[in-house]
């Protein structure tokens, strides 16, 4: 069966029966919740030899060649435009074409030798954060080594002894605000028990960007547009477990502000730093994890609650696009905007990107006589079509309108529905959203919204939308 009849078939039957895939997680019979008591312990599970790889959606992995038993890279660090959100491409600094640069794996023990070419307009030299290497290898510019000048390389070369969540980044602080960071990953000889199915890998990055702007202000201290792994919700890529699975994710943060990971659903422990594996002795339960500047965060939980769960960062301006920098005419205002101006802004923005913009939710008939109106009204923005992909599918319509900033989802699927999904990433088959006013959600419903409170026929219904 190919995989955009099975994956329809099962949506189909999920829709028919609960409105939509996203209503399978939530109804009838109640899922058992995360709690201390339904965790495996250690000593269920045993540790295979090797760990899985990190997958660090949306950023590539750095592919090796060995030279008698070294493992080589070639790291280039260049000038990458990189779109951070549907409408907007900036042009930054990373490696190898991807910012942040592609993520570099290697194993505890291994002899590593990573070349590093400079295609930059400007010398620099890159450090090798939280390793213990040789100090001529630390990358400290006049210190260790000269700075690498543009049009020539450096190799640097040592023995990979610790294991844990690590990441390598210019040593100066300008080319670190334009991007120049990627993730190291050193996996230890046997995985860490309990071992977990599957694990991620997150850099988080802010930019400032003034409007209309596409190189990062990297003086500013206003820091308006927030990843994870170079882009923006609702670009972001899903996590996507299996149910009843042992979940790993490692974050790493250079920029500017600390940042409060929080995931929703799950009670989560802290099991690793920039400093590597902590003891279990430390392991606290938790939900959200700060994760500080130059630090690294590994959190573990098990999947045991079916659902599309949000995993973001908690500082209010961070799960938000553009603060400050918007469109011409889609300039934030938190007063004096009325709704007919606000569906104005809205489709400038949805005709210049291409996507199909949705009525926002419901506002009261004299929503402008409270004082502060608006705040996140008129905020939402579903742009279903334009992040479609592979991972997405089977989310409910306009699952994108709220999703912003550092911000993405683990989707926590049934067996089914999982391999359904994995199925279509393998294929690379992006199924249809669902159609308008097929929404699983409370979100505005054309059907049963007094519009006698409102002046906008236009929006009435949904064929005002299809432009
Ligand atoms: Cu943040």
């Amino acid at each position: 069966m190919d995989s955009r009849r099975s994956f329809l078939q099962v949506a189909a039957a999920a829709v028919a029966s609960l409105g939509g895939v996203s209503r399978l997680f939530g109804t009838d019979t109640p899922p058992p919740v995360g709690t201390q008591s339904t965790r495996p312990k250690p000593a269920e599970r045993s540790a295979p030899a090797v760990p899985h790889p990190v997958i660090t959606p949306d950023v590539k992995n750095l592919p090796f060649t060995l030279d008698n038993g070294t493992k080589v890279f070639q790291l280039v660090a260049e000038p990458v435009k990189r779109k951070i959100a549907p409408w907007k491409t900036i042009d930054c600094w990373g490696f190898n074409g991807s910012c942040p640069g592609p993520t570099i794996q290697v194993n505890q023990g291994d002899q590593v030798r990573i070349v590093v070419e400079n295609r930059l307009p400007e010398s620099f030299a890159i450090h090798w954060h939280g390793l213990e290497i040789p100090y001529a290898m630390d990358g400290m510019p006049y210190l260790s080594q000269k700075p690498i000048a543009p049009g020539s390389q450096l190799g640097y070369e040592f023995t990979v002894h610790q294991n844990g969540t690590f990441f390598y980044h210019s040593h100066s602080p300008m080319q670190q605000m334009m991007g120049m960071i990627g993730m190291f990953i050193l996996h230890p000889t046997r995985a860490h028990a309990p071992i977990v199915d599957h694990d991620f890998g997150i850099v988080l990055q802010e930019w400032a960007l003034l409007p209309n702007n596409t190189v990062p202000n990297t003086a500013n201290m206003e820091w308006n547009w927030l990843t994870f792994n170079g882009v923006c919700s609702p670009m972001t890529t899903p996590l996507i477990v299996r149910l009843g699975s042992r979940v790993r994710v490692r974050f790493v943060n250079l920029g500017m502000d600390h940042h409060p990971i929080h995931l929703h659903g799950h009670t989560f422990v802290v099991t690793g730093t920039e400093g590597g594996r902590q003891p279990e002795t430390l392991w606290g339960p938790a939900n959200t994890v700060l994760v500080g500047v130059a630090q690294a965060r590994d959190f573990e939980f098990v999947a045991n609650n079916p659902g599309e769960w949000m995993l973001h960062c908690h500082m209010p301006h961070h799960n938000m696009n553009a603060m400050s920098d918007l469109l011409g005419d889609r300039m934030m205002m938190t007063a004096d905007t009325e709704d007919s101006r606000a569906l104005i802004q809205m489709q400038t923005l949805a005709d210049q990107v291409g996507f199909q913009h949705v009525h926002h939710a419901p506002i009261t008939p004299d929503a402008n006589n409270v004082p502060g109106f608006p705040q996140d009204a008129f905020m939402d923005m579903g742009m279903d079509e334009v992040v479609a992909k592979p991972e997405n599918n089977g989310l409910p319509r306009n699952w994108s309108a709220m999703m912003m900033g550092m911000m993405t989802l683990v989707r926590v699927l049934p067996p089914d529905l999982y391999e359904l999904v994995m199925k279509d990433v393998k294929n690379g088959y992006t199924a249809p959203p669902p159609p308008l006013g097929g929404q699983a959600h409370g979100e505005h419903q054309h059907g049963d919204h007094d519009h006698s409170a409102h002046e906008h026929t236009e929006h009435a219904n949904d064929e005002g939308h299809r432009r």
